[in-house]
């Protein structure tokens, strides 16, 4: 029997998931925004429409081609207080710990500063895990979260079995930082005393994947599989797709489907 998010934010070890919980259950919205655009004008206008539909923000802030701290960073922040969502940076660490701690703490991007979660590669070990919460220890007193890496959602990825098996081990290493996992199915866990979070990428309702090896699946289904949280981009605001539109349609769909694994 699956808890409830209402449950799981009073529960949860991390405040960040707690946090995220409580503003799931509030919003009613288990839809994370995943925003791969190029320049901070569309980056904001995009998550201002879908800013009331969504729980989190992803972003690649490594592909916004005009970025600055106070350009894209400030009132990036300035919207997820107004919207009230938390902002996930898909950095995709995989270095050992003390190359990523750096990259975590400094650089143009200073992600520990700003990002509410990050994720990581288990490929490196259980270092980068050590690594990463130390930087975002030394940086602020805010609540950091890390989701590992399980498994991916395109054509051929070589991370499952033994690599996934590998990576939920590392992921125990740390129960208060590492929050959950992206991945396609449930990781297991409850029995341990684990509460992950399972985010879930290649979701959508009107393709099946993309020419670059991209595989989608329909919201129904990857709730069927585990999931907790549902990671749409092109699905929101490719093709010319309206994002208000887009943006209630997959909130709709994932609170729906939640609703139907608690019954
Ligand atoms: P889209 O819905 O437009 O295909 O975007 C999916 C997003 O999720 C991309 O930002 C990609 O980097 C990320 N992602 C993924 O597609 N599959 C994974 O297994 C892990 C990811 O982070």
């Amino acid at each position: 029997m699956a808890r409830s998010y209402a449950e799981r934010a009073n529960t949860h070890q991390s405040p960040v998931a707690r946090r995220l919980f409580a503003l799931m259950e509030q919003k009613q919205s288990n839809l994370c925004a995943s925003v791969d655009v190029r320049t901070t004008k569309e980056l904001l206008e995009l998550l201002d429409k879908l800013g009331p539909f969504i729980c989190l923000a992803k972003t690649h802030i490594d592909i916004i081609d005009d970025f600055t701290y106070d350009g894209t960073i400030l009132p990036l922040l300035e919207l997820s207080k107004k919207h009230k969502f938390l902002i996930f940076e898909d950095r995709k660490f995989a270095d050992i710990g003390n190359t990523v701690k750096h990259q975590y703490q400094g650089g143009v991007y200073k992600i520990a500063q700003w990002a509410d979660i990050t994720n990581a590669h288990g490929v490196i070990g259980s270092g980068i895990v050590k690594g990463l919460k130390e930087a975002a220890t030394e940086t602020t007193d805010q609540p950091r979260g890390l989701l590992m890496l399980a498994e991916l959602s395109s054509k051929g990825s070589i991370a499952h079995g033994k690599y996934t098996e590998e990576t939920v081990e590392i992921a125990k290493s740390d129960k208060e930082f590492v929050i959950g996992f992206i991945a396609q199915n449930s990781m297991g866990g409850q029995d341990e005393g684990f509460d992950w979070i399972i985010m879930t990428p290649g979701v959508g309702l009107d393709d099946t994947g993309d020419a670059l090896g991209q595989q989608y699946r329909t919201v129904s289904q990857v709730f069927s599989t585990g999931t907790d949280i549902i990671i749409v981009g092109r699905g929101l605001f490719g093709k010319g797709r309206d994002p208000l539109k887009e943006g209630e349609r997959y909130r709709k769909a994932g609170w729906e489907a939640y609703q139907n694994i608690l019954r």
